[in-house]
């Protein structure tokens, strides 16, 4: 089963997503995602001039082979624009092996383990009144946890707060701004380490002990700051801490893990099994963040899975709007099948994005299925992707009260 044509797609509705298309000379058709974030191009000029013309004539049955091939034979290794791309041909190549034996993905990969995963929503707020609206939302809707983020007062802001309601009257986040090249936010600090207790005191007196709790503090603390702020909120039980320190300093969670039992999740910048190594070998963290999309697709995040069961640390796999409806489902689909599995981020996406992408997602207590469609059971309709052309959108930059660029 030979692969005849591999197409690059890069559409915008309402956001960027860049889908690659695999063709076998059987007219089988595999999509995958190979979005990145305020850095689409990169990953679609990869693909298309470096990439396409090795895959044409290759055997599509052989994901393994390929996943290694590609890895390997590159030379240049891991990488967020590398591992995006060889993600999109692995999620091809399940997405045509499903399609040719007829069964969804998650029965490829073993089966179910679970009759569906465990989501959670965002919920934030411009302040504690308008993020009561914003996590009631979420209940009717069903969720079972939920992530608050508020602006800290007297910053102007803070990571994760929704802009308002986005067509089709969903409370959506999109960090990248289309607006401009240089969007700026302030970030202190201080403030955030004095305020965030507070609200999280709030929103247990509001919501009860049932629901389940998350924050992310998007690699903005120092290791003794991050240590202060996770004993802080040990009171209020969240279910995980996310990113609370830059990734690239591991050792430095020691110091957090001697202060506080608040579970840690991280690893959406990450991208490949040995970027974990110290997190998790030396069990620094609860949760592991990676995304199908920016890990090398199925075949290396299932890897990143089993290497972290082995120390009882969990997925939870990133699921932001920048993941598309195609990687969503390849993450879905692992999730049902694999024993480690924890929780999975799911920020519904703008209506506009369903036109283009259309899936088979169920939902049920607060828990989501792919689907029972062979594959990964996602179509990509060109004629709505061909009314929203590529838009150039880039993530923020944050700054310190001085000037100082900080992480974002
Ligand atoms: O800000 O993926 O947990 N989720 C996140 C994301 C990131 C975006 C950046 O493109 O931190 O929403
Ligand atoms: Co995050």
């Amino acid at each position: 089963m030979r692969i005849r044509s591999a197409e690059v797609l890069v559409a915008s509705p309402s956001r960027n997503f860049v889908t690659l298309r695999l063709t076998t000379e059987d007219g089988i058709v595999g999509l995958g995602d190979a979005t990145l974030n305020g850095r689409e191009l990169a990953v679609a000029s990869y693909l298309r001039d470096h990439v396409a013309p090795l895959l044409i004539g290759r055997d599509a049955h052989r994901i393994e082979d390929t996943w290694q091939f590609l890895y390997r034979s590159a030379y240049w290794r891991r990488g967020p624009v590398t591992m995006s791309a060889i993600a999109a041909v692995d999620m091809a190549l399940w997405d045509i092996k499903g399609k040719l034996t007829g069964l969804p993905v998650y029965q490829l990969l073993g089966g179910a383990s679970r009759t569906g995963a465990l989501v959670y929503a965002h919920a934030s707020g411009a302040d504690l009144d308008d993020l009561a609206d914003s996590v009631h939302a979420r209940i009717e809707e069903g969720y079972k946890a939920i992530r608050l983020q508020v602006a800290i007062p007297g910053m102007g802001g803070g990571y994760g707060i929704s802009s308002g309601r986005a067509s089709g009257g969903r409370y959506t986040y999109e960090p990248a701004k289309r607006a401009g090249l240089h969007v700026e936010e302030g970030w202190d600090s201080s403030r955030y380490l004095r305020y965030l207790p507070t609200m999280f005191e709030w929103a247990r007196a509001e919501f009860g002990p049932e629901v389940m709790l998350l924050h992310d503090a998007h690699h903005r603390l120092t290791p003794v700051q991050a240590a202060r702020l996770a004993k802080d909120l040990e009171p209020y039980d969240l279910f995980w801490l996310e990113d609370i320190t830059p990734v690239e300093n591991q050792e430095s969670l020691r110091l957090v893990r001697q202060h506080s039992t608040t579970p840690l999740a991280i690893g959406e910048v990450l991208n490949s099994v040995w970027d974990f190594r110290t997190l998790v070998q030396e069990q620094l963290i609860d949760y592991v963040r990676a995304s199908v999309t920016h890990s090398g697709g199925i075949t290396h995040l299932k890897r990143i899975f089993e290497f972290a069961g082995q120390y009882q640390i969990r997925s939870g796999s990133h699921g932001p709007t920048d993941i598309s409806p195609v990687g969503m489902a390849a993450a879905l689909h692992l999730d049902l099948a694999i024993h480690n599995f924890g929780i999975q981020e799911h920020m519904a996406h703008d209506r506009l994005t369903d036109e283009v992408f259309r899936t088979g997602f169920s939902w049920h207590d607060g828990a989501m299925h792919p689907g029972d469609a062979p594959g990964l059971g996602v179509e990509y309709d060109d004629d709505a992707a061909a009314r929203f052309p590529y838009e150039p959108a880039y993530l923020p930059t944050a700054r310190l009260v001085d000037g100082t660029v900080h992480d974002w």
